[in-house]
């Protein structure tokens, strides 16, 4: 294991910020505060896409325009102004919320993450054409519009939002994609480094693509383990299930590996330049989409000269942000609500700022919320650059793990017996479906503790000895593993972990929790290439380096850091 410590040093920003006046609501539910009009739009071939327009009752005075693009539906869309949008609600914009093609109102087909035209491409239509033509029709006809446009959104309205700032429309002068996916194969929510994310996989293309809505497939049971452990091959989903139905099913069996399937799915290629000031937004414990935000992030720096391209990373899941205070994720707390502080002092300034020339923007290039430590930290560089050092962490004989390098390397190593029929579970059991009605842990899974497999045979652990003093990782944690197996491929999951002390007054919730702050999956047949997988020589110790992904957080004295490595993580892989 190689991380980025550094010692723990730098301001502490966030106290509970009081709300200004100004942004105290105005009386009456937020929704009554508009006239709302359904509008199909038509796109350059003629596919009208149904959206709703929400215009603040009463507006004289012109009015940028913040608009959301979804697959999700947009009837319930008035809810978020006593949420998700409540600051920029009350900051007083005109909202746009739209159906995507293919799903709900609009007309036309859905594809799963339909990828950009070619440049030069000028007849094809994409997620950019019909952002385009959407706000070429808004800026004409919507009352009150001062001819600004900001967009944002979470996930696939992420990844909308960013797809619309490929190639622009001139009015479009902010966007904030939020856990966008990046590239599907490589870090998101299909596949991690090559391994398919098995009951992910199969319950949003299900979802996606039973019908014009979303429709949640139905299992015969509250706990998923054993229906996708007995499902055998996976063929047997479209034998028994989707009936070659699912298109988004049929591609994962089509292109297992990353060809060029993938590759034209990815946007990353296409970001050529920062056309448009972006607030780029990730939570450290996104169960779906940290690998995108961040990839997404990064390839717009190379090109952010003016300096337009800024990164939010707060101690969230997926969307975390958009709702509630974010004081806590399931039982770990932050000490104060990280939520609230980014809707309403970052993300409304933020948008204030570029669309309505209000104010000044104090905003790093960088802020992240550095659990452990409870704090917010501003940086000129992310990953930070001055400061830092590089300190290898090594696993050891009898479970030690120490930055001190072992004297004797083969007396280090130590084995498991991985069965593929009885997989360690990548949560605690039961798992209910993905989605699941009922209530489903899915979304906090990150974060439970991880003694639940530290009895198994086949999961490894190593720690430390109690810290002396607070440590602090920022930057990139990197995994090197040394393996062999006796079979022809393997997935190596590595995980690190804070464990708190026994003796945790403080907080007898946390006494000798584990709690998982990095980790990754790799699929060893890519371990040469992604694009053309080979089997595992069996028995042949092999270097495996791949990263656990970008990381600030602090291990406080007296915890301990654990390192576990483990071959399955069934059924999310
Ligand atoms: N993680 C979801 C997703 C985005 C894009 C493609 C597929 C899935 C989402 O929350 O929207």
């Amino acid at each position: 294991m190689k991380t980025c410590v550094m010692a723990g040093v730098g301001a502490a920003v966030l106290a509970l910020w009081p709300r200004p006046a100004s942004l105290q609501p105005p009386p009456g539910s937020p929704a009554d505060r508009y006239e709302v009009r359904d509008q199909m739009i038509s796109a350059r071939d003629g596919v009208r896409l149904h959206t709703k327009i929400f215009v603040p009752k009463g507006q004289r005075e012109p009015l940028p325009i913040i608009m959301l693009r979804t697959p999700y539906g947009v009837e319930g869309s008035s809810g978020r102004f006593g949420a998700s949008f409540k600051a920029l609600a009350e900051e007083g914009y005109i909202f746009v919320f739209e159906d995507i093609r293919g799903k709900f109102g609009s007309e036309g087909t859905f594809v799963m993450q339909r990828p950009a035209r070619v440049p030069g491409d000028t007849k094809s239509i994409d997620e950019g054409t019909d952002t385009y033509d959407t706000i070429e029709w808004l800026i004409k006809n919507v009352p009150h519009s001062n001819g600004r446009v900001g967009m944002l959104g979470v996930s696939y309205d992420g990844w909308t939002t960013i797809m619309g700032a490929l190639e622009p429309h001139p009015a479009l002068k902010a966007i904030s994609p939020q856990a966008s996916p990046a590239d599907m194969w490589l870090g998101d929510d299909f596949h991690h480094n090559g391994a398919f994310r098995l009951s992910y996989g199969f319950e949003y293309a299900a979802m996606m693509e039973s019908s014009k809505e979303v429709e949640q497939f139905t299992f015969d049971r509250y706990d998923t383990f054993d229906w996708y452990l007995s499902l055998g091959s996976l063929a047997n989903v479209n034998a028994k299930y989707l009936h070659g139905k699912i298109p988004t099913w049929n591609d994962y069996i089509a292109h297992p590996d990353y060809d060029e399937f993938w590759k034209r799915q990815t946007l990353i290629p296409y970001i050529r330049g920062v056309k448009v000031p972006t607030l780029n937004v990730a939570g450290w414990w996104d169960q779906e989409d940290f690998y995108g935000p961040v990839r997404i992030y990064d390839a717009l720096e190379r090109f952010d000269q003016n300096h337009l391209n800024y990164l939010v990373v707060g101690p969230w899941n997926h969307g975390g942000w958009g709702r509630g205070t974010g004081d806590r994720l399931g039982p770990i707390p932050f000490g104060s609500a990280t939520a609230e502080h980014f809707r309403d002092r970052i993300q409304a300034l933020w948008f204030a700022y570029f669309l309505k020339d209000k104010g000044k923007l104090d905003l790093p290039e960088a802020t992240t919320f550095e659990a452990g430590s409870n704090r917010w930290r501003r940086w000129s560089a992310w990953p930070p650059k001055p400061n830092t050092e590089d300190r290898p962490l090594y696993v050891g004989a009898n479970e030690i793990l120490s930055f001190n390098k072992p004297a004797d390397v083969d007396a280090a190593s130590d084995s498991y017996v991985s069965d593929p029929a009885h997989p360690v579970p990548y949560r605690h059991r039961p798992i209910q479906p993905t989605y699941f009605p009922g209530g489903s842990r899915w979304s906090t899974w990150l974060v439970e503790d991880q003694r639940f497999v530290d009895d198994r045979a086949d999961v490894l652990s190593w720690e430390t000895t109690p810290l002396e003093a607070d440590l602090t990782i920022a930057g990139e944690v990197v995994a090197h593993l040394f393996a062999s197996t006796t079979g022809s491929d393997a997935d190596w999951i590595v995980k690190l972990i804070d464990v708190y002390p026994e003796q945790n007054p403080e907080n007898w919730e946390l006494a000798g929790y584990q709690l998982m702050v990095s980790n990754e999956v790799f699929r060893g047949r890519y371990r040469k290439s992604f694009e053309k997988p080979e089997p595992i020589a069996p028995n042949a110790a092999l270097e495996y380096a791949f990263s656990l992904h970008t990381q600030n957080y602090t291990f406080r004295k007296g915890h301990r850091v654990m390192v576990q490595v483990q071959s399955s993580s069934h059924s999310r892989a």
